[in-house]
């Protein structure tokens, strides 16, 4: 074995000559893309192995599992690389519609969501996330982000087999598919796990395993707790009384990247998936991939290095996947994930979150100082934004945001969770809090859409919350994400704590199986699932045929109130200008206010004509899309 040594050529030739073994004379340009990846790949494992003696190997071997798997990349895959490779640019169109959902919940399993595609196209959707769908152990698997096999389907769900034809079905109905990639850890069950604990030759290093509480206490010192209603701390005890680390729950365990054998075998699981015809790769808890003790093992700059490392290895094997970013974390952590290089997607938990403070405080200040300063993204990516996940929501807006409009975070925080949770009178909110921790006062809150709106406590304004939140997301910029579900306004589903294996999770909350009511009356005016899906069609179809909301550029609009948030799609030809007003009463907006264009307007979501002069009332919770000109 040889050290990796930063600008060895013998560290190349050996890499280029493992992947050549693979090729077996057939290129199919994967000889090009070699030669411009290696000279990124290779300083890269330098810098997070090079002091190890197996970097080296790993680093051929990771090459030679590239090889391999373009060769058994199916032609139609191939062609789609060719395709993107062409449009690089291709998710930051006007057209792109994401949704997300749990097969089993919304459609039994993966025949039934199969089924589900006439659906899907009637809605416009360009990309579809499954939930975590791979084998996982019975009873509480944290909604399957406990994953046994990345080569498995859960057997509840389907095969393997039946994942690739859906992904093919769907490209066929233009959606790409998405999946999760869960490599921070694996499930207790994972065969590396078991091999692990059992000492075998080559996996006791996969794991980051103490024979006692040293270690773990001086990491304790600094990681936070992230499920401290499961175990407190990071680590949990194994049978045999050694310790393993564990951020999220006791039977997820974090795989240790600082060995490369790890690196390996994720790379060649996510090339696995991505032959499967996974189009983007959902890259769960990035920040938490790297440890070094005395930090927060959160965002080192290791897990960049990680990320931009797997990424390269998709150049090479599988060039059309793209990486998002889950990152929820602080705003100045979020944006660090998102590159060409490193994620070319991401949740943006920011506005999300905002968009809830906004409506509980009904000043729209905060958000809209994070779409002034915290909107712009590097050429080539893009945000994903979303009313809410399948998780929690969280207020990780930045402590010095808050300050600068002399909002104390702390006590700020509190009143949200409270607002959101039903404790703070006059609430409109229905929400559930999620692993408070009596030690920090940290707490997040669970809860639907429409539950969290007001909908579900008869609210008058619900609806229209629940229109205005999808309205944000829908016109900031970037890939809109509909949680299925919310479209129909499902509320809470309490029954959760009927169940043993989701009990102690009270996200469960907001992940109600398909309504079939609630679709079947979702064009009857008559009904709440009928209103909110015209009113969310309706703004979805705008999208789809305004030019002007590809992309993510964003330009500030102010106006003197604080309930009202304004921004500007400028496009070549006019400029979309939205207002919203998260407040519960009308305002008007001066003509002075409006000066700056041309006094006619249309209305885009409507068509009628707007006469900008005589100002425009926007109603409480109301927001315009409109086509402006400027004078
Ligand atoms: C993610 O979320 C998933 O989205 C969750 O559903 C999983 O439970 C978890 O990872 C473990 O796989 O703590 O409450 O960014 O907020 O990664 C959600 C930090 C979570 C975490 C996030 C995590």
């Amino acid at each position: 074995m040889a050290r990796l040594v930063p600008n060895s050529t013998t560290d190349l030739i050996a890499a280029t000559a493992a992947a050549e073994a693979q090729l077996d004379g057939e290129d199919d340009g994967f000889r090009e893309r070699l030669a411009e990846v290696l000279p990124i790949l290779h300083p890269l494992f330098a810098q997070l192995y090079g002091e190890r003696e197996d970097g080296r190997e790993a680093l051929a071997a990771v090459v030679a599992a590239a090889a391999r798997s373009w060769r058994a990349r199916p032609t139609d895959l191939k062609q789609l690389d060719a395709r993107r490779t062409q449009h690089p640019d291709w998710f930051l169109s006007e057209k792109m519609l994401g949704a997300v959902c749990y097969v089993d919940r919304f459609a039994g399993d993966l025949a039934g969501l199969r089924d589900q595609i006439p659906y899907f196209q009637e809605l416009g959707l360009t990309y579809l996330h499954l939930m975590p769908l791979f084998a996982s152990p019975e009873g509480n698997n944290d909604g399957g982000y406990a994953v046994s096999s990345y080569r498995e389907v859960h057997p509840r769900l389907g095969t393997m087999a039946e994942l690739a034809l859906l992904a093919a079905d769907l490209r066929k109905a233009g959606i790409s598919l998405v999946v999760d990639f869960i490599f921070n850890h694996t499930s207790n069950e994972h065969e590396w796990a078991r091999k692990a604990v059992a000492g075998e030759p080559g996996y006791e290093d996969f794991y980051l395993i103490f024979p006692d509480r040293t270690m773990p206490d001086l990491y304790e010192q600094t990681v936070r707790e992230i499920f401290p209603d499961d175990h407190p701390g990071a680590f949990v005890q194994l049978p045999d009384g050694r310790w393993i680390w564990a951020t999220f729950y006791h039977f997820q365990w974090d795989l240790n990247y600082a060995n490369p054998a790890v690196f390996q075998a994720m790379a060649e699981e996510m090339l696995f998936l991505a032959n499967q015809g996974v189009e983007v790769l959902r890259m769960d808890a990035v920040a938490f991939i790297w440890k070094r003790l005395g930090t927060a093992c959160e965002s080192l700059p290791e897990a960049h290095l990680l990320l931009r490392a797997f990424n390269q290895v998709l150049r090479l094997g599988a060039p059309s996947v793209l990486f998002k970013s889950e990152a929820i974390v602080h705003p100045d952590e979020v944006i660090a994930y998102i590159s060409p290089e490193e994620c070319q997607l991401s949740y943006n938990p920011l506005q999300m979150a905002l968009g809830w403070e906004a409506l509980a405080t009904r000043d729209g200040r905060l958000l809209q100082k994070a779409l002034d300063e915290r909107h712009a993204l590097p050429a080539g990516t893009s945000w994903v934004n979303y009313v809410r996940s399948h998780d929690d929501i969280g207020w990780t807006f930045a402590d010095e945001d808050a300050a600068a409009l002399g909002i104390d975070g702390y006590p700020h925080r509190r009143f949200l969770n409270d607002f959101y949770v039903g404790r703070f009178d006059g609430t409109f909110s229905r929400g559930v809090p999620f692993q408070e921790n009596p030690k920090t006062g940290d707490a997040r809150v669970a809860g639907t859409t429409a539950s969290l709106a007001g909908v579900e406590a008869g609210d008058a304004g619900g609806e229209d919350r629940v229109i205005l939140a999808h309205s944000l997301a829908l016109s900031t910029g970037g890939v809109p994400l509909l949680y299925l579900g919310d479209e129909v306004g499902q509320l809470n589903d309490y029954g959760y704590r009927d169940d043993p294996a989701h009990a102690d999770d009270s996200r469960w909350v907001h992940r109600p199986r398909r309504d079939e009511k609630a679709y079947a009356s979702r064009h009857d005016l008559s009904t709440v699932a009928g209103r909110l899906h015209s009113r969310l069609t309706q703004l979805i179809e705008t999208r789809r045929r305004t030019p002007e909301f590809a992309g993510n550029a964003l330009a500030p609009f102010h106006t003197p109130h604080a309930s009202v948030v304004g921004y500007q799609r400028i496009g070549s030809a006019r400029t979309i200008l939205v207002l919203a007003n998260v407040g519960d009463s009308e305002v008007l907006i001066e003509p002075i206010t409006l000066s700056g264009f041309a006094p006619a307007a249309t209305d885009i979501v409507s068509g009628a004509e707007v006469r900008l002069s005589s100002g425009l009332m926007l109603p409480a919770h109301g927001f315009v899309w409109l086509g402006v000109e400027p004078v």
